[in-house]
């Protein structure tokens, strides 16, 4: 197990966890890989459950950290590796070199974006098992994006849609400003823009417990009732 980066603290379970407006949005289609890959291409992929059984696959073990402090470490991921999902579109679908900003986007309406040199780094997977068995609902079904060096909320869930842009296209990051940095470097303590990382950790632990309680409750509804 890697040491905690600074400011995080480890927790003993993986919770359920987000943006608390999106904690009642479920996937409507958890159980099958449904990507599109689109933007500066110049032919879009789409990737169905069956080219997905076609990919290589890569097994790996990180640790998880969400930008409000919680840490969960010793993850068992397996999926595909964005790098060779990448090395498909440059060799076959005329992606624009100039197109370094890849934007992620989910089934619930959430998306966030990384450089595509961060993407391409070795432990960047799109997976779509944890620890032995499918990626559950709670952790986002059927595909998401796992990059361990990043914060939780690059890491999106339920993926559907990824877009290759040019920067400065007009791409907003998704809610406030200071709660997104362009690459959210856990080591570098990226946590948002303008304040400072140990300013975001007291503002955003007491956030942890309320948000825990509000993916949970949800969580129960839609187990009770799926819609
Ligand atoms: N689709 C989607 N992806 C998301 C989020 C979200 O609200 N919706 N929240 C992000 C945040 S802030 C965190 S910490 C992680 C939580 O992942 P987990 O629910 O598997 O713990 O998901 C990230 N990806
Ligand atoms: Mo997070």
């Amino acid at each position: 197990m890697s040491p905690l980066p600074p400011g995080q603290q480890a927790l003993d379970h993986f919770p359920r966890f987000g943006i608390t407006a999106l904690a009642r949005r479920f996937p409507k289609q958890p159980h099958r890989v449904q990507l599109a890959l689109d933007g500066a291409l110049q032919s879009p992929l789409a990737i169905d459950e069956a080219a997905w059984a076609r990919l290589p696959r890569h097994q790996q073990t990180s640790d998880f950290h969400c930008v409000t402090t919680w840490s969960r470490q010793g993850l068992q991921w397996s999926g595909v590796r964005f790098r060779d999902v990448h090395a498909m579109l440059a060799a076959s679908h005329g992606l624009d070199a100039q197109a370094t900003l890849v934007v992620l986007r989910s089934q619930d309406g959430y998306h966030a974006a990384l450089p595509l040199q961060d993407l391409l780094a070795d432990d960047v997977l799109l997976a779509d098992r944890l620890d032995g068995a499918p990626l559950p609902v709670e952790h986002g079904a059927p595909l998401r994006l796992v990059a361990p060096a990043h914060y939780g909320y690059k890491n999106v869930k339920h993926l559907k849609r990824i877009e290759f842009r040019r920067p400065g296209d007009g791409y907003r990051p998704f809610g406030w400003r200071f709660m997104s940095h362009e690459r959210a470097r856990v080591a570098l303590e990226e946590r948002g823009t303008g304040l400072p990382g140990w300013l975001l950790r007291r503002l955003y632990r007491p956030l942890i417990g309320p948000t825990v309680r509000a993916f949970e409750r949800a969580m129960r509804e839609y187990t009770a009732a799926p819609r």
